[in-house]
């Protein structure tokens, strides 16, 4: 399997997350991509730099306004005479404005973010830009005739919505990478995302289309971030009406009950019979996680590999969470392998 990975994922370095009211070191490290890359490798599997995409194909799933925000974020901040990473402080929840963006550095920030757990560095924007374009190349890879690829991606993506970032996501790598797929004339493109936490942004993204199923398997918003969204009776709107499944799962959920909700998520993404899937690849259901409470052990990620093998669609795979980083190259590769039925 072909693998899409850039060096430059490791700018994205050095913030800060709000975490049980502390500023702690972020759980999304670049050294996730270090294992990961060196599981790759040991599989044997080719890896390549992405290739340039313009900035316009980053539009075919984002607003103009949040892509600038962005890629100037940073620039401005140190304009303001700031340093360092950027935490927003306040949010435009309810009882709040939200037709109106704040011109100052800080307004911005929070009317763009949804949580102060995702700090901006000054190669954020550098690093989100060359994950994207992984998930791109991986696309276009398959759009080309390879059965699968795999984009290294990080920053993750699947949090990041049309004009919102948030969950250590900038870019919507899987949108990008289901989009692309679109384009280039696969008619149906299933997302099925696996993370533990649900893919609000992916979610968001597609909420009213029906060309692009996205299906969630995740831990419950009830206790999990990201907390509003991810529920069972989340089914889409308008022409996307019924192309959005949530199966939200309570902590503690091992691999038995986690088969049986891998098994109605892949009904449902077989019945809408795609011409092309996407996999939001997290790993953070694995028992060994520091932030997540599901109980997947390394031997359980072949059997996930083996069963998403088995819809027998041209696969994506796109790098989301795992933050238990000694395993998650292991784990990783275990899916890969797995759906290659090694
Ligand atoms: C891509 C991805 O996996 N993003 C996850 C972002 C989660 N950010 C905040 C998590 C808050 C978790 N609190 C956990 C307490 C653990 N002991
Ligand atoms: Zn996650």
């Amino acid at each position: 399997m072909k693998v899409a990975h850039s060096p430059l994922h490791i700018r994205h370095d050095g913030g800060k997350e709000l975490h049980r009211g502390e500023l702690v070191p972020c759980f999304e490290m670049p050294v996730r991509a270090d294992y990961i890359l060196a599981a790759m490798r040991r599989a044997g599997f080719e890896v390549l730099e992405p290739r340039p995409f313009p900035l316009e194909s980053l539009l075919r799933v984002h607003d103009a306004g949040f892509v600038e925000f962005l890629r100037t974020a940073h620039a401005e901040w140190r304009a303001a005479g700031k340093e360092g990473f950027m935490l927003p402080s306040g949010f435009p929840a309810r009882a709040l404005r939200r037709d109106h963006i704040p011109t100052g550095i800080n307004g911005r920030m929070g009317y763009y973010a949804f949580d102060a757990s995702t700090p901006i560095v000054e190669g954020t924007w550098d690093a989100a830009l060359a994950a994207a374009h992984c998930a791109l190349t991986a696309a276009a890879w398959v759009a080309e005739g390879e059965k699968s690829a795999y984009a290294l991606c990080r920053p993750p993506g699947h949090h990041a919505a049309r004009s919102v970032y948030g969950g250590y996501c900038f870019l919507n790598n899987a949108a990008l990478a289901a989009q692309h797929l679109r384009d280039q004339g696969f008619g149906r493109v299933a997302v099925l995302d696996v993370d533990y936490h649900h893919g609000n942004g992916t979610q968001d993204i597609f909420w009213e289309r029906s060309d692009v199923l996205f299906v969630s398997i995740h831990a419950t918003p009830e206790t999990e971030y990201p907390y509003f969204l991810g529920y069972a009776d989340e089914r889409g709107e308008g022409a996307g009406e019924g192309y959005t499944r949530n199966f939200p799962l309570p902590r503690g959920t091992t691999w038995k009950e986690y088969g049986i909700a891998l098994d109605a998520a892949l009904d449902a993404v077989g019945g809408f019979a795609p011409d092309a899937l996407v996999v939001s690849l997290g790993v953070d259901t694995y028992e060994g996680d520091p932030i997540s409470a599901f109980k997947l052990s390394t031997e359980h990620f072949p059997r996930m590999g083996r069963r998403l093998a088995e819809l027998k669609v041209p696969t994506v795979f796109v790098q989301e969470g795992g933050y238990a980083v000694e395993e998650i190259g292991a784990n990783v590769a275990g899916v890969l392998e797995g759906f290659l039925g090694r």
